[in-house]
């Protein structure tokens, strides 16, 4: 069976300028300047693969719009929005934490972002595509109401999320962010949500480096609807297709969202310079195929991928592609050409310390279904 994927990329999502870094930090005297992980390559090269593939004459084309200032504002503060907007009048601002550079029209360009994860969940929500896919950038996951951080400038999700609140009458949605990092600001701005279910995989104490823990369960009447998955790092396969079957569906099947948002991130990929796993692209294919089964299961296949991190440029585009033909049900032939040294590592099988932390997760999926 194939299904209609809208998918969007504008090119000025490469333009999106993270400065002359040395991966994370600034150059110095004694650092030579590179350039910031953070860069168009693994995004703008997974979209090549997507047209060179021939998956792009299949997908439907989704413009994105940008987001308007009332969009954000239902997330973010005037404070924070105007704080990007200042910033981008520079030759490199930065979103708040000292992490997330970015030049000049930055801030139309994260409005860009923000407006492509949109017009994907609009195209979804009025039937125009069945599932849809935003390749966009700059990422939003740990964007936090009143503060840029992580790379991130506005929480494209939750801009998104609350736009099918306020114009399309959703009222429950479920958040799956398998992006290596923790979603702390979608986490943050619906803590105290009964309405959406945040659900993070993510490596333990990786970044932010105080969040993210499987104690963090939500507040007041939303207690119970965070879940966290802090995984060691050295996780593989196993743990995480073990804990998408004993956490994430579970939950999502008892929540019963009438939309899925996924916050799509790639750096948990076996060669990635920011995480410390080494998930390969046949189990984020498997991560999709069973998202979007869920979601059909659950809510008319209404399902949105919102990109987020990843910053190997050789091996995204091949997570990426296996992500889009899962959603799409269509095979374009193409192989993952490292899969000849990434698949049939031991690195992939659930190990005891691994499965610890996924049997306390499963615990909280399960008191999910005894709550709502
Ligand atoms: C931001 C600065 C150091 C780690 C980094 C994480 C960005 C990311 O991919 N978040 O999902
Ligand atoms: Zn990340």
């Amino acid at each position: 069976m194939t299904r209609n994927t809208g998918y969007v990329w504008h090119e000025r999502y490469a333009w999106h300028d993270t400065g002359t870094f040395a991966g994370i930090v600034p150059p110095g005297p004694t650092v030579q300047p590179f350039h910031n992980f953070e860069s168009p390559e693994s995004k703008a090269r997974l979209n090549s693969l997507v047209e060179v593939s021939g998956l792009i004459e299949r997908l439907t084309p989704i413009r994105p719009r940008p987001a308007t200032e009332e969009d954000v504002l239902r997330v973010h503060t005037a404070r924070h929005v105007e704080h990007i907007r200042s910033q981008s009048l520079l030759p490199l601002g930065d979103a708040g934490d000292g992490w997330s550079p970015f030049g000049r029209g930055g801030y139309e360009i994260a409005m860009l972002a923000a407006g492509g994860t949109i017009s994907a969940t609009e195209a979804v929500l009025s039937g125009s595509v069945d599932n849809a896919y935003a390749l966009v950038r700059p990422p939003g996951h740990h964007a936090e109401r009143d503060l840029g951080m992580g790379y991130c400038l506005f929480a494209n999700i939750p801009i998104a999320i609350e736009v099918a609140r306020a114009r399309y009458g959703v009222e429950r949605v479920a958040v799956v962010d398998y992006d290596v990092h923790h979603g702390n600001g979608t986490q943050h701005i619906y803590e105290d949500d009964p309405d959406v279910l945040a659900i993070s995989l993510h490596q333990e104490f990786l970044f932010p480096q105080n969040t993210g823990s499987a104690a963090e369960m939500g507040v007041g009447r939303a207690e119970g609807t965070t879940i966290n998955v802090p995984l060691p790092a050295g996780s593989g396969n196993g743990a995480y297709l073990a804990s998408l079957q004993r956490v994430v569906l579970p939950a999502l099947r008892a929540f019963r969202p009438q939309l899925v948002m996924v916050a799509s991130g790639f750096d948990a990929s076996a060669v990635d310079p920011l995480g410390g796993m080494t998930v390969t692209a046949s189990a984020y294919r498997a991560i999709a195929e069973n998202l979007v089964d869920v979601a059909e299961e659950v809510c008319d296949g209404r399902i949105v991928f919102s990109h987020e991190g990843g910053y190997s440029p050789v091996y995204v585009p091949y997570c990426g592609l296996a992500v889009l033909e899962a959603m799409s049900g269509i095979e374009t032939g193409v192989l993952d050409p490292y899969a000849f040294s990434f698949e049939n590592s031991p690195a992939h099988q659930l190990k005891p310390w691994q499965d610890d932390v996924i049997a306390e997760a499963e615990v909280l999926a399960r008191r999910l279904g005894l709550v709502v």
